[in-house]
């Protein structure tokens, strides 16, 4: 495709100017951004979108060997929009013992994984030992294995029980063998929609302050966005713009992950994201965040179908084989439960881009072309 034919003949002006602008590899405005969710011209935002991932990460698509796990789904926040947090007497409420969460790290390992991703929900029986020492205990056993672990959420309910500082809790837990952090807990940055979905924990500022303070002590961190519930465009675009400014201020940011909200069994109820929804949010998301080098069209949350037209309309990684994912299945994703390297090396490659096997900081471990 001819991009400047594809920008010279677009009928809107606006978005015309927009493509100009990108070609002349200028900074999309909040405004342009809401003016590229108003379209449906998806083709144009997509194509437009690819050029610019192409420009950052050639024809390289990413995935990792990993695992999620959720050592336990009790939680003290309960959120509107989450279907896997309950409270300690629910019926439904679980807490993984050490061997237990030791077992499925030595399989991970065992089958090449060099990432474990940990994340569950808040216990309020739970102290600071308890978080540092999951990781350590990990980091004792498997020296090699790299830990992606709690979110800013637990971060600042760690630092609010204990009475210590953001600073002081991350030197603790990347002692213990923390190399990164998550990007889960945004959700929406906007304080009228996070009054209605999630009102109880970190806002938006504590979220931005743990990743601040994570980027400065040198723990590279994830960056996420909940979208297809109560927001607006409007705070869709404010949502990226934070992330953009704390972004231009650190550098620690390694991915920006779009998670299309699944509505079942939540008690916020709603309806599913379009297709249309998802891929024009990834597209968008890439030209917005250029100072973010990976987008990554999570295959859970997207299907695996998505997450593929997706590697071509922005984005560029498609996490993991995760092995167990509970969180967005309690609320009805239809997706697999884990991905066969395989199967990634395939979706990759049968969307015309190069699989490359990746660690947690997106450093080549295997390229399958
Ligand atoms: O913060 C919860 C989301 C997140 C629902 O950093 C839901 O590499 C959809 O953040 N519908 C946790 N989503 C998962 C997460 C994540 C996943 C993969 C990679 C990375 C990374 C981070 O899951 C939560 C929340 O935003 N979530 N409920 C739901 N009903």
């Amino acid at each position: 495709m001819d991009i400047e034919l594809l920008i010279r003949t677009q009928k809107n002006k606006k978005l015309r100017d927009i493509g100009e602008k990108l070609l002349q590899e200028r900074r999309l405005s909040p405004e342009d951004a809401l003016e590229l969710f108003h379209s449906n011209e998806l083709t144009y935002i997509g194509t437009l979108a690819e050029l610019v991932n192409r420009k950052k990460n050639g024809m390289f698509a990413y995935f990792i060997v990993n695992r999620q796990i959720n050592p336990t789904n009790i939680c003290v926040y309960q959120c509107d929009f989450c279907a896997f947090g309950v409270v300690k007497s629910d019926p439904k409420a679980y807490e993984m013992g050490m061997e237990e969460i030791l077992s499925k790290v030595r399989e991970t390992y065992l089958q090449g994984g060099r990432e474990v991703h940990i994340v569950g929900g808040v216990p309020p029986h739970w102290k600071v030992e308890d978080y540092v020492s999951l990781v350590r205990t990990i980091k004792e056993n498997f020296p090699e294995m790299v830990i992606k672990a709690w979110t800013a959420i637990e971060i600042h309910h760690m630092a609010k029980v204990s009475k210590r500082s953001y600073e002081d809790i991350l030197k603790e837990l990347k002692d213990a063998g923390l190399s990164a952090i998550p990007g889960g807990g945004a959700e929406i940055f906007s304080e009228r929609a996070r009054k209605i979905i999630a009102p109880y924990k970190a806002n938006a500022q504590e979220y931005l302050e743990v990743h601040r303070t994570a980027h400065r002590l040198g723990i590279p961190s994830n960056a996420t966005m909940l979208y297809g519930h109560v927001e607006t465009y409007e705070e869709r675009v404010e949502h990226m713009q934070k992330l953009r400014e704390l972004q231009d201020e650190t550098g620690g940011f390694q991915v920006f992950i779009p998670l299309a909200y699944w509505p079942e069994g939540t008690r916020l109820g709603g309806k599913r994201t379009s297709s249309v929804d998802d891929l024009k949010t990834i597209a968008i998301s890439r030209l917005f965040l250029d100072n973010f080098t990976h987008i990554k069209a999570y295959w859970i949350t997207l299907g695996e179908r998505i997450a593929q037209i997706a590697l071509n309309m922005g984005a560029d990684d498609l996490d993991g084989t995760i092995e167990e994912e509970k969180i967005v299945h309690s609320a009805g994703a239809k997706s697999a439960y884990k991905q066969s390297k395989e199967k990634l090396i395939k979706l990759i490659k049968d969307a015309g881009k190069v699989p490359v096997e990746r660690d947690t900081f997106y450093q080549v471990v295997a390229i399958h072309s």
